[in-house]
């Protein structure tokens, strides 16, 4: 079962990952440099099936970032409130204020002004991979700001015109730009190839959250790739996933022991409901997720 890949990886981080100490202060059990392989034909998704995954909360992120949106605001109006905990954060530590995370959410989504001020990320996925920023040369040794670089479109484009590139290449690491981000991008480069008709993608990540962020990462990264082989008349091909810092919290103790004791059932399948005009004009109600019968969520908390 393709899950088996993401399960023996769980427990061979468990069993002889590297104990550290890591930024959030929580202690990692880590692996450096690991990958996994997933066949996307015929719909097939590495949609994780030894507990419920939110595939529309992940899909709804995904979306987000294509509109370049950098502000948690619009997520928080879908009630997706995966990325609350870090504007929360600063909101607390800036202000002294105990406001509960529901309090919080709920200003974000009424006031406009609040969320403007609170509610950014800076300038995270979104807006480097469709406004990506340039600066042009204004005279006397100054600068001031070109266009943005609209690098998804770029990508649909160069996969259509020039399919035998090694440079289908989505990148979110903007040097310049890493210290005004609430958190580096993980999720941070993509490359895409075409072989035989069909698109196969490639997602390295930095640093992954194991049993938080990867079954979201992992989702949303073969559903980009199947929106992007849709928008260029392509098949889905192979998905390869590549990380870096490989982690398991070690707060993450009982979902790790509760997930490694269930087996993997069933094969769900993506459907796109529709071919929208462009890569920026998928909705929610475009994609339809069958034969997914997950056996029961495990939450486990988050390292801010
Ligand atoms: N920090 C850390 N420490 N781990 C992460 O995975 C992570 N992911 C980020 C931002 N910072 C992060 C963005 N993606 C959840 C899933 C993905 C995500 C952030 C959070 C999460 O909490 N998932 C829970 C609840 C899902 C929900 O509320 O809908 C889960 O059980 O999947
Ligand atoms: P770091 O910036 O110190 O590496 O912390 C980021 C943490 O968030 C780390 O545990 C990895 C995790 N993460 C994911 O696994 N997937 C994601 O998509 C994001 C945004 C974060």
């Amino acid at each position: 079962h393709y899950e088996d890949q993401y399960l023996s990886l769980m427990r061979r981080i468990w069993e002889g990952g590297s104990e550290r100490r890591d930024r959030t202060g929580v202690g990692t059990r880590s692996l450096f440099g690991e990958a996994m392989r997933f066949d996307l034909s015929d719909g097939q998704m590495p949609l994780i099936t030894t507990k419920r995954v939110y595939w529309k909360t992940a899909t709804r992120e995904l979306l987000w970032f294509l509109t370049g949106e950098t502000n948690i605001r619009p997520l928080v109006q879908q009630r997706v409130g995966i990325w609350t905990d870090w504007p929360l954060a600063k909101y607390r530590q800036a202000t002294g204020e105990d406001i509960s995370a529901e309090d919080f959410s709920q200003r974000i989504a009424e006031d406009a002004d609040f969320a403007a001020w609170w509610g950014d990320l800076g300038p995270v996925y979104g807006k480097q991979w469709v406004d990506w920023p340039t600066y042009v040369p204004a005279g006397d040794g100054l600068w001031r700001k070109g266009g943005g670089i609209n690098q998804v479109a770029g990508l649909v484009d160069s996969i259509r015109s020039n399919p035998g590139s090694r440079r289908h290449i989505l990148e979110g690491w903007n040097v310049a730009e890493l210290d005004t981000m609430a958190l580096p991008p993980c999720h941070k480069t993509y490359q895409f190839h075409v072989a035989d008709g069909k698109l196969n993608g490639l997602m390295f990540q930095r640093s992954c959250d194991v049993a938080l962020g990867l079954p979201f990462n992992l989702w949303s990264a073969a559903l980009l790739q199947v929106m992007l082989a849709q928008q260029t008349g392509l098949e889905p091909g192979e998905f390869v996933w590549m990380g870096g810092d490989v982690h398991l919290y070690l707060n993450h103790d009982a979902l790790v022991t509760e997930q490694l004791s269930r087996t993997p059932s069933g094969s769900p399948r993506v459907e796109l409901l529709r071919r929208p005009d462009s890569i920026f004009d998928y909705a929610i109600e475009d994609f339809a997720v069958h034969d997914y019968a997950p056996q029961a969520h495990i939450s486990a908390p988050v390292a801010v």
